[in-house]
């Protein structure tokens, strides 16, 4: 069935009541989003398009751009979104990769981005702004505001999000309508979704968590989004009071503790704060219960899984555990003999179920190694059920993520391999190697550090290679620090020791 038709079995029925209220004062009612998306939709469907036909996305956060994202779901089109830090080589790579036959972007990228597009092939380039500016909307205008949503199968492809790899290449996840509905479905019973909750919405919307976790839960809800273009503080403080469910990745989390204007009375009306996209330290759920009686309830996903565990909604929440698998999912943690770990034994998780992705965009052979020959898909997280903690014991049925067998930074909820840092760096001149790793940050949890090797005889300026990185990839995996060094430790393989550069540059 088409994702959007599970969608809308929740909206309400009294179509007039608001949809989504923005942070800068605008209301759109369940009419309002019904219309646009089914505008949106015609526009799209008026290009004869076959389906399968990807819709690169890769604007700022606007109600337009979650209707852009529903009208093309409505059209049994599959959506692309594309973080808006992206710069030109990075973006480069994904048209190329994706060969999408639209892509929306913003008004002030279209010079740079069309070419790139059209150089893939793309056949439409539209613009949309963050306040309803550019040709998308235009194009739109003319439409019918009616459309019957496309029938699609379960299996089918609803979109496509690009995770990094850790040789440094993106991979496209195939998500199915089905992937993205069951998981919708299993979390809005799970997290107990009740009439009258209103999200707090601060998440970007080009990845899992704002896209899918936390829109499709107002929206298979009917419920009410108070909408805010980005992490702002000042806001979430404003508009906290009138909501009940704020999802946010732990930087949200130890911002808001620092602030004096964070009390439990501002959280009064609040009935859930969920934490995830990275692990979440025992001292901000132990604070956050001190400062405001709550309970921070984490959960785990990844971008080829959607939501894979969460804590109890009802009954524990547990610090520094990810909790149980959520109904239909199921998790087990492998040790390197290939046996099922034992409680408090660490190994690799590996899951299943009707929301783990169908494969790589054209990467078949990709997606076998990251699949058992028994049809599991290895997260790459290295986890084990129950044991200790600092906060005490968990209980066995629990997951704990105590690290990752990629070579991953996660820096305020976003992902970064190293590996793809390292070769820009490696290809400037004067550098004869790099490694790069993540330290312990207070604001993004990891942060990215760069240790440099001069060529003999050169010379190099970390402040330099920052500045270049700057103007060449996406800002949050710029390193916050680069150090300038001899030689890199090594082991008796040759292979760079990461670990003792972890300890060295233990803080920026
Ligand atoms: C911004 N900067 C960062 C990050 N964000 N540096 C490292 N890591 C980051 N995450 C840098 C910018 O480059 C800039 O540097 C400076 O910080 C200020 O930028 P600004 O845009 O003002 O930052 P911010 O608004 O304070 O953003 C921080 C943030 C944001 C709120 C933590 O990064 C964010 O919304 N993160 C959420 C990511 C997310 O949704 N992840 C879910 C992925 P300079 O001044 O030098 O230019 S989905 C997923 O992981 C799975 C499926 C799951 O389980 O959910
Ligand atoms: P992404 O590739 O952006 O989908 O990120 C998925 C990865 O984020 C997972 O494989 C985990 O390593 C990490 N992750 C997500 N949620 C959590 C969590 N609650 N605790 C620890 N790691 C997490």
């Amino acid at each position: 069935m088409n994702l959007f038709t599970v969608l809308e079995k929740g909206f309400p029925r009294d179509k007039s009541s608001c949809a989504i209220e923005t942070s800068d004062g605008l209301y759109y009612s369940w009419d309002d989003l019904e219309k646009a998306t089914s505008k949106l939709a015609n526009l799209l469907a008026s290009l004869k398009l076959p389906k399968g036909a990807r819709v690169a996305v890769q604007v700022e956060k606007s109600p337009e751009a979650l209707f852009l994202y529903l009208a093309t779901i409505k059209a049994g089109l599959v959506f692309l979104p594309l973080n808006s830090a992206y710069q030109a080589t990075e973006m480069e790579y994904f048209l190329d990769n994706s060969k999408p036959a639209v892509v929306v972007c913003s008004p002030n990228c279209f010079s740079w981005l069309s070419k790139l597009a059209f150089k893939s092939g793309t056949q439409q380039v539209y613009t949309l702004g963050e306040r309803r500016d550019g040709s998308l909307l235009e194009r739109a205008a003319s439409h019918s505001n009616q459309f019957d949503t496309v029938t699609m199968k379960d299996e089918e492809l609803a979109a496509i999000l690009y995770t990094s790899g850790t040789t440094g290449r993106s991979k496209g996840a195939m998500l199915t309508h089905k992937n993205l509905s069951s998981n919708a479905q299993v979390l809005q019973k799970y997290w107990s979704w009740k009439k009258g909750d209103v999200l707090l919405h601060a998440l970007p919307i080009f990845h899992v968590h704002g896209l899918f976790v936390a829109s499709h839960g107002a929206l298979i809800n009917g419920s009410k989004m108070i909408w805010m273009p980005k992490l702002d503080i000042d806001q979430l403080i404003k508009f906290l009071p009138r909501s009940t469910i704020l999802m946010g990745v732990p930087t949200f989390y130890t911002r808001l503790l620092a602030d004096s204007r964070f009390t439990k009375e501002v959280c009064k009306n609040m009935r859930l704060f969920i934490a995830g996209s990275a692990p979440l330290l025992a001292e901000t759920f132990n604070e956050f219960i001190e400062k405001t009686g709550y309970t921070i309830l984490e959960r785990y996903g990844m971008s080829e899984t959607v939501m894979l565990t969460s804590n109890s909604y009802s009954g524990r929440r547990v610090a520094g555990a990810v909790g149980l698998p959520l109904p239909g999912t199921q998790v087990r943690v492998m040790n390197e003999q290939r046996q099922l770990c034992k409680v408090n034994e660490v190994g690799a998780v590996e899951v299943k179920g009707p929301n783990i992705f169908v494969g790589y965009w054209e990467m078949p052979e990709k997606t076998k190694e990251e699949f058992t020959a028994d049809g599991w898909f290895k997260t790459g997280d290295v986890g084990r059920w129950g044991g200790e903690n600092t906060s005490g014991k968990v209980p066995d049925d629990y997951l704990c993520i105590v690290g990752r067998s990629k070579d991953l930074i996660i820096s305020g909820g976003y992902n970064i391999y190293p590996k793809e840092i390292e070769s820009f760096i490696d290809d400037m001149p004067g550098v004869q190697e790099s490694a790069v790793i993540g330290i312990p940050h207070p604001d993004f949890g990891e942060a990215v550090v760069a240790i440099v090797v001069p060529k003999p005889g050169c010379n190099l300026d970390g402040a330099a290679i920052i500045a270049d990185l700057k103007g060449r990839i996406a800002n949050f995996k710029v390193p916050k620090r680069v150090a300038i060094v001899s030689e890199l430790p090594r082991n008796a393989m040759g292979k760079v020791q990461k670990n003792i550069l972890r300890q060295d540059y233990q803080t920026t």
